[in-house]
């Protein structure tokens, strides 16, 4: 299989984050992607492919072209309003705030105005290589479509900065463009036919959920902890189907907390069904290793050997598939648990581990409670 990956996003290096008021560490970090290409690189299963730039077109299928052009200097304009080298907004357009008055436009004057119109958390930070490796992911995916479109069976887009919860006009959850969106709406054009996703991080996918809510021709179907206690909190509920057009091409399977292996493939099996009797002639997966047990922003209860049964399962769905990082924090296992997944998909021997510790953490990254140096 051949997978995909730059270097530019090593340019969105952010140290700190916020979680309900409290600064941490931040958890969506360049490593992760390092801890993957270096499982890969060493295994013959897997051949380097070229990342080709695909300019903006692309990404104005699926995102609102004034987020585009505003992120490009978002960073620059807000700089000054902060004292650290990350940007977060401290006001955003709350829908309530807003309620029974004429919408408004994005503001024009004050940058901290433009930052709350388009971001909707404090957890995703803004640096200056941002837009960069943003850019960056969204061709990294666009080139591993690009290889199934030419008849590759699968590809693996290492993505980074993930991409699932950008919505249409606003970014958020570690996210900023929609690397999954847009390689599926890429898919769509090139064949024609209905396109599915199918979302496995364990966080619900609201941006390619709202990106498709009304589309008929492209199906959304994801597993998830149960947003009555996990972020994103205000989507991924099993009555949300899609609307208009889009009825029924939106599914949503919310998981309790310490879902099994066994537990979470008996829903798949239900979640592939509804992919099979969709007709959809591709498929995009939004792959997060964030299910794993001992990931330590998350509450499933995956192992590696799970992994690599569900990346055989969904090979057996038999449709050309362009597989798109997502989640995934636990450092120390974030590597062999993406190539368990991949070579059970290409139906390879799950391979040796490698030495591994077995406390529920993220990796080499310190306490959250440990607040960086520079605060
Ligand atoms: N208090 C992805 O996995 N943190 N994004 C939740 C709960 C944000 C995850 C904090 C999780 C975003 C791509
Ligand atoms: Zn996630």
């Amino acid at each position: 299989m051949k997978w995909f990956c730059t270097q530019l996003h090593q340019l969105h290096d952010p140290s700190v984050e916020v979680w309900a008021g409290t600064p941490g560490p931040a958890t969506e970090v360049p490593a992760r992607v390092e801890m993957i290409a270096a499982a890969l690189d060493g295994d013959a299963a897997f051949t380097a492919g070229e990342v080709r730039e695909h300019g903006r077109d692309p990404i104005e299928q699926v995102h609102e072209p004034a987020l585009i052009r505003w992120l490009e200097s978002a960073w620059a304009e807000c700089r000054p309003h902060s004292a650290y080298p990350e940007i977060f907004p401290d006001t955003v357009r709350h829908a309530g705030m807003m309620e029974g008055l004429a919408d408004q436009a994005e503001p024009t004057s004050s940058p901290l105005a433009r930052l709350g119109y388009w971001c909707f958390d404090t957890m995703t930070p803004m640096v200056e290589g941002t837009y960069q490796a943003a850019r960056g992911a969204v061709d990294v995916a666009l080139s591993a479509t690009d290889a199934v479109l030419s008849g590759d069976r699968a590809a693996y887009a290492l993505c980074r900065p993930p991409g699932h919860h950008a919505a249409r006009s606003a970014i958020g959850g570690f996210c900023y463009f929609n690397n999954a969106a847009v390689a599926a709406s890429a898919m769509l054009e090139a064949s024609g036919g209905p396109v599915a996703i199918l979302d496995v991080d364990y966080h619900h996918g609201n941006g390619t959920q709202q990106i498709f809510y009304d589309r008929a021709e492209v199906l959304y179907v994801s597993l998830h902890g149960d947003p009555d206690r996990a972020f994103p909190y205000y989507t991924g509920r099993a009555a949300e189907t899609g609307t208009g057009k889009g009825s029924g091409a939106t599914r949503n399977f919310p998981l309790a907390a310490r879902c099994t292996d066994q537990e979470y493939l008996a829903v798949l099996e239900t979640a592939l069904d509804v992919i099979a009797a969709s007709g959809a002639a591709g498929l995009v997966v939004s792959l997060g290793l964030d299910t794993y047990e001992l990931d330590a922003i998350c509450d499933l209860g995956l192992t590696r050997d799970g992994f690599w049964r569900i990346g055989r399962r969904v090979e057996r769905l038999g449709l050309p598939t362009v597989i798109v990082q997502e989640g995934g924090y636990h450092l120390a296992h974030l590597g062999i648990n993406a190539r368990s997944w991949l070579r059970g998909f290409i139906g390879a021997e799950p391979g040796s581990a490698g030495p591994q510790r077995h406390e529920r953490s993220g990796g080499s990254l310190p306490p959250r409670h440990l607040l960086p140096q520079h605060l």
